[in-house]
C-alpha cells in the first residue's frame, strides 16, 4: 500500500524505490496535485533544510534532486488540464568565460525539485542569450551562476544587457557562485543574492511571492 509518508522519506532519502511508489500512488488514484503537495515538495524541503543545517551534503542533495525529478516526470502527465506545477519560470546559466556549472547544476536541479519550470542554459553564456531566453521563455526570473573574479564581471552586463532590451522590469535577477557576496549583488543592481543551492530556491520564492 503505497502512502505519501513514505514517498517524502524516499524524496529525502534519494531511494530507488521513489518512482515505484509514485506509480503506485497514481495507480490508487491519487492525484498529482496531492502527490506533489503531499509527497515531493514537503520531501524536498526537508532536503533544503537538511543542506543549509549541514546535515546532507552535495553528493546526497544531487541524488534527492534527481529522485524528484524522476517522480515530477512521472506525475506530469496526470496533472490535471490547465493545472500547473509550476512556480514559475527560472532561466538559469553560467556566465561567459566561465565552464564551472556543478553548482549551478545544483541549484538548477532544486528550484526545478521546489517546483520552478527551469531553463538551463549551460555554461559561457553570452549576456545575448541570457536575454533572447528570458524573452524567448517570458522568464520571471533570471539566475546567474559565476565562479572566477575575472567572468563575474558578466553579471552587470547582462543586466545592462536586461535594461537595453527593456526587459528589466520584468523579470527578477539573482546571483550566486563562490567569488559572489550580497555586497557585488547589491552593487550590480541584482534582486537577490544566494550563498548556496538550497538558499537560491528560498530566494527564488520569495521573488515570486
Ligand atoms: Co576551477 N576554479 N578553474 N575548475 N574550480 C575554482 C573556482 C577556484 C576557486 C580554484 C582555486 O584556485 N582555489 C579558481 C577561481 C579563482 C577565482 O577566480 N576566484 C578556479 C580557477 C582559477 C579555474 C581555472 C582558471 C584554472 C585554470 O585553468 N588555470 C579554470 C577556468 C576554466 C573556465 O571556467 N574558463 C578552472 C577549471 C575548472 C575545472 C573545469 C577543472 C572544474 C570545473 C568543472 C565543472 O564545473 N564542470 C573546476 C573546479 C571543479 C573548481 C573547484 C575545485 C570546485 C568548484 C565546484 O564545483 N564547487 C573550485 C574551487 C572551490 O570552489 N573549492 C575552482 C562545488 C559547487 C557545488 O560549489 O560552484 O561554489 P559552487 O556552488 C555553490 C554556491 O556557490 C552556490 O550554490 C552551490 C552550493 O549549493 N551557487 C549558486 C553557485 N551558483 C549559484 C547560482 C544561484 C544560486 C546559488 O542562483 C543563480
Amino acid at each position: 500500500m503505497a502512502d505519501f509518508e513514505t514517498l517524502k522519506k524516499m524524496i529525502i532519502d534519494g531511494a530507488d524505490g521513489a518512482t515505484a511508489e509514485t506509480q503506485k500512488l497514481i495507480d490508487g488514484g491519487a492525484s498529482a496535485r496531492d502527490i506533489l503537495d503531499q509527497a515531493l515538495l514537503p520531501g524536498m524541503d526537508v532536503v533544503g533544510a537538511e543542506m543549509k543545517s549541514g546535515d546532507k551534503f552535495i553528493p546526497e542533495v544531487l541524488l534527492s534532486a534527481r529522485t524528484m525529478q524522476a517522480c515530477l516526470d512521472l506525475i506530469k502527465p496526470h496533472l490535471a488540464a490547465g493545472e500547473t506545477m509550476s512556480l514559475g519560470t527560472v532561466v538559469i546559466g553560467t556566465v561567459e568565460g566561465d565552464m564551472h556549472d556543478i553548482g549551478k547544476n545544483l541549484a538548477a536541479m532544486l528550484l526545478s525539485g521546489a517546483g520552478f519550470e527551469v531553463v538551463n542554459l549551460g555554461k559561457g553564456v553570452t549576456p545575448a542569450d541570457f536575454v533572447a531566453a528570458v524573452k524567448e521563455n517570458k522568464a520571471h526570473i533570471l539566475g546567474m551562476s559565476g565562479l572566477l573574479t575575472t567572468t563575474i564581471p558578466k553579471m552587470p552586463e547582462t543586466i545592462a544587457a536586461l535594461k537595453a532590451a527593456g526587459l528589466r522590469d520584468s523579470v527578477k535577477v539573482i546571483v550566486g557562485g563562490a567569488p559572489v557576496s550580497v555586497e557585488w549583488a547589491n552593487e550590480i543592481g541584482a534582486d537577490a543574492y544566494a550563498a548556496n543551492a538550497s538558499l537560491g530556491v528560498e530566494k527564488c520564492k520569495e521573488l515570486v511571492s
